[in-house]
């Protein structure tokens, strides 16, 4: 799926965000940066060890911050770090964590002179977020960014399951409307 939004493209993909050949591609880490499961495991296996030897010298990263490297092996030019929130409820500022992932993340792409950028869907594995709600905050967050930025102008949600793809899509034709 490809929607125009403001200056740019929002793309839904199916697949693996390790194989995206874009400037950036936005893992969904922890707060030590030290590497784990999930997308975060799999980004470190494709990509080779100097990225997590430039994510211990970075040292670590806030719940809703993200931190840039460079992509190792991967096609992607950069690695761009990003920590969501763990859900516990909904009661405990996830919302708001979990869009300032994605504005972060957008921001030091744009900072950086980033033209493409492929995101996981943060938060929605092992930290439990409901794909629904935290799809509904990353299109929203995305779109207002395309709005207001002229680059990056190609925005891809790499998005590993059918369910998954299936949630952000729902968001998307929902955010057209
Ligand atoms: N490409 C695209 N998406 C993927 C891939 C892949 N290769 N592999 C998994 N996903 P998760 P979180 C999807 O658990 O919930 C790690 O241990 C996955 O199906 O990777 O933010 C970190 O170090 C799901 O839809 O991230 C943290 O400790 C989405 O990526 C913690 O997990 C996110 O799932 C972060 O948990």
């Amino acid at each position: 799926m490809r929607v125009e939004s403001g200056n740019g493209v929002i793309e839904l993909v199916l697949g693996d965000i390790t194989k995206q050949a874009v400037d950036g591609i936005v893992n969904a880490a922890n707060a030590a940066l030290a590497g784990g499961g999930g997308v975060d495991g799999a980004i470190h296996r494709a990509g080779g060890p100097s990225i997590l030897e430039e994510c211990r010298a970075i040292g670590g990263c806030p719940t809703g911050q993200t931190v840039i490297t460079g992509a190792g092996r991967l096609p992607a030019k950069h690695v761009l770090h990003t920590v969501g929130p763990v859900w516990h409820g909904g009661g405990h500022g996830e919302a708001d964590l979990l869009a300032s992932c994605y504005k972060t993340a957008l921001e030091l792409a744009r900072d950086n002179g980033l033209k493409s950028l492929a995101f996981a869907s943060i938060s929605t594995g092992i930290y439990g977020y409901p794909v629904t709600q935290a799809a509904a905050i990353a299109i929203r967050e995305i779109a207002a960014f395309l709005a207001g930025n002229d680059h990056p102008s190609l925005v891809r949600m790499a998005l590993f399951d059918q369910h998954t793809y299936d949630a952000y899509a729902a968001a998307l034709s929902a955010q057209e409307q």
